[in-house]
């Protein structure tokens, strides 16, 4: 006997990707059948808007959130959760729609979530064994390379591949945090979400991936969006730090009264 697979969405956000989106849509359909995907445009002037709809009345299981302008990527994805949420999925994945996501990797992200009861949020990783980029220049390589290190470092996350974003999360890990306070964009936002999650508790797996550079379109990274990574992390690190020190400085004083009134004794 076979389960039923877990209802699933695919949450798309789209700026200006419309000669990328068709064949994101199709190879997403045919990897994954069974899963239901939300195109979240911001009114691309390339009209990727359009020619999502027109996907969207051939195909039942692919729908389309209309946002008035460009508003960034992070509160697309949040706009696509509460949607998801809403509706009662189980999981809901992250992917991009310029094929630097590859859907023939999204069942082995998925299926970590059926092994793994207790796995809150599986990342696809470019940095663990396995792991790989395609075409990627080594500029971007390093970026993203250094980038992780840091955030390994400033957070104290045991994780290769923190500010990817393709993932699936359990509907119930996105419902226990509280979606509204998330205001980061970019690479801030995937590892703003790995953090929360992590900082609950909850079980993160990674899952190698092969990550293609976009074929088309034009990429959306700035400047801004990586200073937007390096001040937060930096600021949510040190926070944590203050808050280890501050633990580690009461339990010391805890065991020091308690031999001092040991010796008294
Ligand atoms: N709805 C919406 N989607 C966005 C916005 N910014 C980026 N995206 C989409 O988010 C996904 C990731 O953006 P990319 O431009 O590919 O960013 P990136 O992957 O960091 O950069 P590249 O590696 O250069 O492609 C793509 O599907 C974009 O179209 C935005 O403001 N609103
Ligand atoms: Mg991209």
């Amino acid at each position: 006997m076979t389960s039923q697979p877990l209802t699933t969405l695919v949450v798309i956000p789209t700026y200006n990707e419309s000669t990328t989106l068709p064949l994101t849509l199709d190879r997403l359909r045919e990897a994954v059948p069974y899963a239901d995907v939300l195109v979240v445009d911001d009114n691309s002037p390339d009209g990727t808007g359009a020619v999502a709809d027109r996907i969207a009345a051939q195909d039942s299981q692919v729908h389309v959130v209309h946002r008035e302008g460009k508003q960034g990527l992070g509160t697309a994805y949040i706009a696509g959760f509460r949607w998801g949420l809403e509706r009662d999925y189980e999981v809901l994945v992250e992917m991009d729609a310029d094929g630097s996501h590859r859907a023939i990797d999204l069942p082995r992200i998925l299926a970590q979530l059926d092994l793994y009861p207790d796995a809150a949020l599986v990342l696809g990783s470019r940095w663990v064994s396995g792991g790989r980029t395609e075409n990627w220049p080594a500029s971007r390589q390093a970026i993203s390379r250094v980038g992780n290190t840091y955030v390994q470092l400033a957070l104290g996350l045991p994780l290769g591949d923190a500010t990817g974003g393709f993932r699936a999360y359990r509907a119930n890990a996105l419902r226990a945090l509280d979606l509204g306070s998330v205001a980061s964009e970019g690479y801030c936002f995937q590892v703003d979400m790995v953090w929360r999650i992590h900082q609950s508790g909850a079980q993160i797996i990674e899952v190698p991936i092969t990550f293609v550079e976009r074929e088309a379109g034009e990429s959306k990274m700035t400047g801004g969006i990586v200073r937007e990574a390096l001040v937060n992390v930096t600021v949510w690190g040190a926070k944590h730090r203050a808050l280890q020190v501050r633990d580690l400085t009461a339990t010391g004083f805890g065991h020091l009264k308690d031999a001092v009134q040991n010796l008294r004794h």
